[in-house]
C-alpha cells in the first residue's frame, strides 16, 4: 500500500514530473473511461490518487506501461463489479437497422477467412463435462432466439444489426460447463482470439449467432458463427469461432493483449 506521507510517494510524484504528466493522465483516463452511465471515473482522476490505488512509481516508460496496465486491470474489476447480470441492453426495430451493416476486422474484407461449412466442427473443451465437437447441423437445431441490438466499435462507429442464434447460457449448460469458472475463451479461424467473464457469458442477451438478418451469417460477419453480446464493445464479439473453452486461467484477447481494456463493457 502506498502512503502519500511516505517519502517514496513524494519520490514517485517527483519522478512523474520528468515524464509527461499530462500524457500519462490522458492515457490513464482513457483506461478508466467506463461506460458513460457510470460515474466512477470522475472521482479518482488525479495522478497521485491513481498512483496510490495502484501502488506504482512512474520513473521510466516501462513503469508507466506497468501503471497503465494496473489501471486497466482495476477498470476490469470495477466493471465486473458494476455489471448487472439482469440489466438488458436496448433493443431496436427492423426499421432502425443500419444498412449496409459495416464490416470490420484487423484486416481488409478481401482477407476474410473462407470457412468450409460442410466439414466444419466446433470444438468445445476446458472445464466442461461434455467435451466434444459440434457440426453446424447440430448447432442449427438448438433453441433459436433473435435480437436487434447496437454494436459499438471503439474505432468510433456504431450500427444496429439483426442476429439470430442460440442463447449462450443454455448452450453452456447443455455442454456441462462449470459455470463457476472465471472465463470462457474463443479461438477463431483468423488469428483472432477473445475471452469473456462468466457473468457476461450467462447474460440473457448473449447469443451464439449463426444468422444475420434472417440469412446464414455471411463470411464478412463471421461465418460460421459470431458470439453476439450487446453488453460489450465490438472487439469483444468474436467472429469465425472454431473453438470454445471454459477456464480459470486468464486467456486474454487479440486487442486486450495490445492494450485495450479486457472487460470491454459497452
Ligand atoms: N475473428 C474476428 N472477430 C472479430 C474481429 C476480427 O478481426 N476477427 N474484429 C472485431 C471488431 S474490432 C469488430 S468492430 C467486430 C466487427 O464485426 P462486423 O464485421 O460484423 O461488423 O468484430 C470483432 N470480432
Ligand atoms: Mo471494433
Amino acid at each position: 500500500m502506498v502512503n502519500p506521507t511516505d517519502p517514496n510517494f513524494a519520490k514517485d510524484v517527483a519522478g512523474v514530473s520528468k515524464l509527461d504528466r499530462h500524457a500519462i493522465l490522458t492515457d490513464a483516463r482513457r483506461e478508466l473511461a467506463l461506460p458513460s452511465r457510470r460515474a466512477f471515473g470522475k472521482r479518482v482522476l488525479t495522478l497521485g490518487g491513481l498512483l496510490m490505488l495502484t501502488g506504482c512509481s512512474l520513473t521510466d516508460d516501462k513503469s508507466v506501461n506497468a501503471f497503465l496496465l494496473k489501471v486497466s486491470r482495476m477498470n476490469d474489476r470495477v466493471q465486473a463489479w458494476l455489471f448487472d447480470p439482469k440489466q438488458l441492453a436496448p433493443t431496436y426495430t427492423e426499421a432502425q437497422l443500419t444498412r449496409p451493416f459495416p464490416f470490420n476486422a484487423y484486416y481488409g474484407i478481401d482477407d476474410v477467412p473462407d470457412v468450409d461449412g460442410s466439414d466444419f466442427k466446433l470444438q468445445v473443451g476446458g472445464l466442461v463435462t461434455g467435451k466434444r465437437t459440434w457440426t453446424l447441423a447440430e448447432l442449427y437445431a438448438l433453441p433459436h432466439a433473435e435480437q436487434i441490438t447496437r454494436h459499438i466499435c471503439v474505432e468510433g462507429w456504431s450500427a444496429i444489426g439483426h442476429w439470430g442464434g442460440t442463447p449462450f447460457a443454455d448452450f453452456l449448460r447443455r455442454v456441462g460447463a462449470d459455470t463457476s469458472a472465471k472465463y470462457v475463451g474463443f479461438k477463431c479461424a483468423d488469428d483472432y482470439y477473445e475471452s469473456i467473464d462468466m457473468p457476461t457469458a450467462l447474460h440473457p442477451q448473449t447469443l451464439l449467432t449463426f444468422q444475420y438478418d434472417g440469412q446464414t451469417l455471411p463470411p464478412q460477419y463471421g461465418f460460421p458463427m459470431k458470439l453476439r453480446m450487446p453488453t460489450k464493445l465490438g472487439y469483444k464479439n468474436p467472429k469465425h469461432i472454431m473453438e470454445i473453452f471454459v477456464t480459470n486461467t486468464y486467456p486474454g484477447g487479440y486487442w486486450p493483449d495490445q492494450g485495450y481494456n479486457w472487460f470491454g463493457g459497452s
